[in-house]
């Protein structure tokens, strides 16, 4: 008789492209996995809202104060979306916070770098929300449906973040010597962190066999960087900036760019709680959570209030 519950029913299941939705069998290791990951990524989001947050005061111009603010209220909303799509696992948004808190849980490499100068927020916009794309693109076809859906509302907005970055590094370039060199050199710090975003090459990448076997991944880290690498390389050339890679070489015969070694001690580190901005990242995201403990309080005692009220009337 076909089992609904067993591990190869669920397996079949992937391989025929299903969605499987909260309610469904799931073996335990599939939950965990898409736990570890959704989280994340949620936390990143929500980290990522920090290197920028940073330039709202000091926009160079009203239009961009306002573009820059929506941008980082999409960044907050996304991490809302996958924190509730990560709660369908079974799992509290207090226990992922607290995973956050105690460094068990990790975020993104590249939000533990500065944002220094306003160049910096053009490099962020076209090269890591370029980069968050990429992967989330084919994140939009992943196996479990909460996150699937997820991914494609939030694609549609990444691709406005990507452009709003570039509309402001394509500025600089235009600009006068000054900013063109403020723009060149954002691009020389956030190019190597941005291609680290991708995670270890594939021979490396522990996470990568199950989450390929599960269609968590549809494609590998190395695959997805490759594409980043293809799309973006033309796109600097273009308004004039130059990739900090004496190594890049188009390869004629695969029409894919040649790249030189990327420093995986740095990323190693930097994931490590090592890099120049980590502690500065969590205080300020603890700090903010302790303070506004009084809101979740107050909604907690609001919904208990209502609940009573609504039994009294049964
Ligand atoms: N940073 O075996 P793998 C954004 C860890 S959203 C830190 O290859 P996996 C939007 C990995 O967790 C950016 N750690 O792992 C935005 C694992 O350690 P663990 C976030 C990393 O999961 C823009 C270990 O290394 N996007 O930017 C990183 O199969 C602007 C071994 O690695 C996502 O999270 C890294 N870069 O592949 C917001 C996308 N890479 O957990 C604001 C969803 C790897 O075993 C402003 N996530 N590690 O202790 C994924 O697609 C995957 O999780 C990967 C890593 C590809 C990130």
């Amino acid at each position: 008789m076909h089992n609904e519950h067993s591990d190869s029913n669920f397996q079949s299941r992937i391989d025929k492209g299903e969605h499987i939705e909260a309610r469904d069998y799931m073996p335990e290791n599939y939950r965990k996995h898409l736990i570890r990951q959704m989280s994340q990524h949620a936390h990143s989001e929500v980290i990522g809202m920090q290197p920028e947050g940073n330039w709202i005061t000091r926009a160079p111009s009203l239009r961009s104060k306002q573009i820059l603010l929506a941008k980082i209220q999409d960044e907050g909303g996304h991490g809302l979306y996958l924190y509730s799509a990560a709660e369908t696992l079974g799992i509290s948004r207090q226990e992922l916070i607290q995973s956050l808190h105690s460094g068990k849980a990790k975020y993104s490499n590249i939000f533990n770098y500065p944002a220094l100068n306003w160049a910096d927020i053009g490099a962020i916009g076209w090269l890591v929300d370029g980069a968050a794309i990429v992967n989330q693109v084919s994140l939009q076809r992943t196996s479990y449906g909460p996150y699937s859906r997820a991914m494609v509302r939030i694609c549609k907005e990444e691709s406005f973040h990507q452009r709003q970055g570039y509309e402001i590094m394509a500025k600089m370039m235009k600009g006068t010597k000054d900013q063109q060199a403020m723009a060149q050199d954002a691009m020389n710090r956030w190019w190597w962190p941005s291609l680290m975003m991708f995670g270890p090459h594939d021979t490396d990448s522990p996470r990568s066999s199950d989450a390929v076997k599960w269609r968590i991944k549809r494609e590998t880290n190395d695959e997805l960087r490759q594409k980043f690498i293809d799309k973006t390389i033309p796109q600097a050339e273009l308004i004039g900036l130059k990739v900090p890679d004496d190594k890049i070489k188009l390869d004629e015969k695969t029409g894919h760019y040649k790249i030189g070694e990327i420093n995986w001690e740095e990323f190693q580190r930097v994931v490590a709680g090592h890099g120049p901005c980590n502690k500065q990242r969590l205080d300020h995201h603890k700090l903010y959570f302790n303070q506004g403990a009084w809101v979740r309080e107050a909604a907690e005692a609001y919904k208990q209030k209502h609940l009573k009220q609504e039994m009294q009337t049964i």
